[in-house]
């Protein structure tokens, strides 16, 4: 984190990249840094691939997105955010790799470092943390504004403060982000308390696909292009979908499965407790982690994407 903090504070200016779709972790990040960056007279931009969704921009969270006559853009610092490769920044990737002055500070397990220097800790339950502990160690005063988009990305990232990556540490910095004044309800309320009747709607037909199996112990449940095509829906719509199944009281694995509009099934695996969902998913050419993995069948059709899944579920 030192060798990172010194080459961004020696930069006088610092392009920032985030993974495509981007989430609220990755954003909150980038505009946290970009807002201290700025603060410090360092000039700092977020490049992502699209313009940002509505659930990412009632706080200020204005980008520079990808164009056919994009070119590589100028800075003397590069700084990848909440990302494993350059092939997850997307098109701007091509203009990260080769550059001199590469940073990168991520949460995920790391599957080769592709930065000069990279802050990678695994075990920090967002890279929003990261971004709090690279400003207090740098340095940087941690304004309001600051905390807020931090707080949304420690949120968003460990499902309100559920999830198992939660520590010790992450309840410090809530405490110091508290105390800058952020509203944590009003911020809870946007990040929550939005959904659109379309993605309710979605919730309901996914309600209504879902199976049992092994006693209740597996769940599956889908969504296919016409109930989408049905609702008017996005693919951002089914974002917060895979948890559903496995909410239900007794569920230990459950699978999300849905149609993409090209006709692949993409899955995504949840699991509780000891179960290892991820070699299941690698079994199917996936990957991820142990409680949270995913995997896409080309050539299948949704029921026997569904049936193939099930089997391997069930030996597990
Ligand atoms: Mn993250």
């Amino acid at each position: 984190m030192k060798e990172v903090i010194a080459q961004i504070k020696k930069s006088k200016s610092v392009a920032i990249f985030v993974h495509e779709n981007p989430d609220w972790d990755c954003i909150g990040s980038a505009m946290a840094l970009r807002c201290a960056l700025r603060q410090s007279g360092i000039k700092a931009d977020v490049f992502t691939e699209k313009e940002l969704s509505r659930h990412l921009s009632f706080l200020e969270t204005d980008v520079i997105t990808f164009t056919e006559e994009a070119y590589a853009p100028d800075y003397e610092c590069y700084c990848a955010l909440d990302v494993g490769n350059s092939d997850r920044i997307g098109s701007w990737g091509q203009f990260f790799e080769g550059k001199e002055n590469t940073v990168c500070i991520d949460h995920h397990h790391p599957n080769g470092e592709f930065a000069k220097i990279s802050h990678i800790e695994p075990s920090r339950s967002s890279t929003g943390e990261l971004i709090y502990e690279f400003l207090a160690e740098g340095g940087f005063e941690i304004t309001k504004d600051i905390a807020q988009y931090l707080y949304c990305a420690m949120s968003s990232d460990t499902g309100s403060f559920q999830y198992a990556s939660v520590n010790r540490r992450t309840y410090e910095i809530l405490i110091e982000l508290y105390e800058t004044g952020i509203n944590t309800t009003y911020l809870c309320s946007m990040l929550y308390e939005r959904n659109s009747i379309t993605q309710l709607r979605l919730q309901a037909e996914l309600i209504n696909s879902i199976k049992l199996y092994k006693d209740g112990k597996i769940a599956t449940a889908k969504i296919t292009n016409e109930i989408m095509e049905k609702h008017g829906a996005k693919r951002s719509d089914t974002e917060a979908l895979a948890q559903i199944p496995r909410s239900i009281d007794g569920v230990m694995i459950s699978a999300f499965l849905k149609e993409l509009p090209e006709g692949d099934i993409r899955v995504s695996l949840r699991s509780l407790g000891d179960y290892n969902i991820e070699p299941v998913a690698r079994k199917f050419g996936g990957g991820g982690h142990k409680k949270a993995a995913g995997c896409t069948f080309t050539n299948s059709s949704i029921d026997d994407a569904e049936k193939a899944l099930v089997e391997e579920l069930e030996k597990l």
